[in-house]
């Protein structure tokens, strides 16, 4: 069973994640911010990836830090729920539009945290969400689930069309990378025979 559940607790934010690899794509999102829940639950739909998420954080500063805590939280989730990476497809590549945005996502899922983000958004607010927050997500779950992730949108004019875009690609990507390739017999996809470490 490829799932995890990771409960992080902190003076900012009182967060519980669960994962299953292997789902079918159910979300359940409460973060108590409306835009975030939103991107948790196209993340878990086109992932295939179960994801329920509880958060209760200090939104009264701001969504800093329940969206970058989720972020690591259900990064966590990811890499446990991975295990030794035996099997995977490790490696995907997403195109994804949304209207008039065009993002383009690549994942290794391999061990090796990096995140290189380039989306430049128009705006500085979807609804009361600020879009630099976007990034900040991105960045906490790429070092905490041990992935590289390179994001970058192509072009694009709707921010919310745009950080869409970048979660609905991150999903494509995952699902297809932690795949189980049946032509790997099981093997941890490296030629140094381990990954993550
Ligand atoms: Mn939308």
């Amino acid at each position: 069973m490829r799932t995890a559940t990771i409960k992080r607790k902190t003076k900012e934010t009182d967060i519980e994640v669960t994962v299953d690899l292997d789902g079918t794509g159910v979300a359940k999102a409460a973060t108590g911010i409306g835009f975030f829940d939103h991107m948790l639950d196209l993340l878990a739909k086109h992932s295939r990836i179960d994801i329920t998420v509880k958060a209760v954080g200090d939104l009264h500063v701001d969504f800093h830090h329940t969206t970058e805590d989720v972020g690591i939280a259900l990064g966590q989730a990811v890499k446990q729920a991975l295990g030794n990476m035996a099997g995977i497809t490790r490696y995907a590549s997403i195109f994804m539009p949304m209207d008039e945005t065009l993002t383009r996502v690549v994942i290794d899922v391999s061990g090796r945290p990096f995140l290189v983000f380039k989306a430049d958004f128009p705006r500085d607010k979807i609804g009361e969400f600020d879009t630099e927050l976007v990034r900040e997500w991105f960045q906490a779950f790429a070092i905490n689930a041990g992935v590289t992730l390179h994001v970058e949108t192509l072009y694009g004019e709707n921010s919310h069309h745009i950080a869409e875009s970048c979660f609905k690609g991150l999903a494509r990507a995952l699902r297809a990378a932690v795949a189980i390739d049946p032509k790997t017999a099981g093997e941890v996809p490296s030629t140094k025979g381990q990954l993550g470490g």
